[in-house]
């Protein structure tokens, strides 16, 4: 029986092993954040010489990135991605998501929006019939907590302050339970337009073009 840790390291390698079938020695790879991103980041490392440099998604993932010698790059100096490769915590069949749990959820929108395809990798125990049992990450700006919980609780949902939490942004996060999800982009864009927020954590509108996924039986695609 493999362990979680081990099955999120499987899937890191799969996806090591298919970002490199996609990068040039020109090429910038997008790097996202998490405990499987980590392992992603840790396989692709020994490759570092197979692509040009990174950008990342966090402050941490910059952080282990330079420590095992990728270049990372602002993304203000990039123009285009083939591949931007994150986790999840929740993903559907459409390939939708649920992400933020780390608290980076607008970086990573702002850094996948750049790359030409969006790799999910997960381990199965992500995988979901319907979005919603992970309650959604919704980073606003601190003076709008208030007015911002409001209207979430307007839309059906319990938001809760992510306490003693500051976003690499200088957001903070409301941790949304109780949401019904039907049509993920509809809710996405609702939660979008509510001033005083920063970035929610539904990856709907444009979702993953591929996920990796993790199981005792192997690593299987979804698309
Ligand atoms: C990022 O890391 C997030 O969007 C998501 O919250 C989280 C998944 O982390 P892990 O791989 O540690 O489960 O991808």
């Amino acid at each position: 029986m493999l362990t979680q840790d081990e099955l999120k390291r499987n899937v890191a390698m799969a996806a090591a092993e298919y970002a490199l079938t996609c990068l040039q020695p020109e090429s910038v790879l997008g790097v996202g954040t998490g405990s499987t991103v980590d392992f992603f980041i840790d396989a692709i490392a020994e490759h570092r010489h197979r692509f040009r440099a990174a950008v990342s998604s966090s402050e941490r993932s910059t952080r282990r990135m330079r420590d095992l010698g990728i270049e990372v790059l602002d993304l203000n100096e990039v123009e285009e991605m083939p591949i931007y490769v994150d986790g999840a915590d929740e993903i559907d069949h459409q390939l939708n998501m649920i992400k933020g749990g780390g608290g980076a959820l607008t970086r990573e929108k702002i850094v996948a929006s750049v790359a030409r395809r969006y790799i999910c990798i997960v381990d199965e125990s992500k995988v979901v019939e319907r979005l919603g049992a992970f309650p959604l990450p919704v980073e606003v700006i601190p003076m709008a907590r208030n007015v911002v919980s409001r209207r979430l609780r307007a839309l059906g949902g319990q938001p809760v302050l992510r306490e003693g939490f500051i976003t690499d942004n200088g957001g903070e996060i409301l941790d949304v339970a109780g949401l019904d999800i039907p049509a993920p982009a509809v809710l996405e864009s609702h939660i979008n337009d509510i001033p005083g927020v920063v970035g929610c954590g539904l990856f709907a509108i444009s979702g993953a073009d591929l996920a990796l996924v993790s199981s005792q039986s192997g690593v299987r695609r979804m698309q």
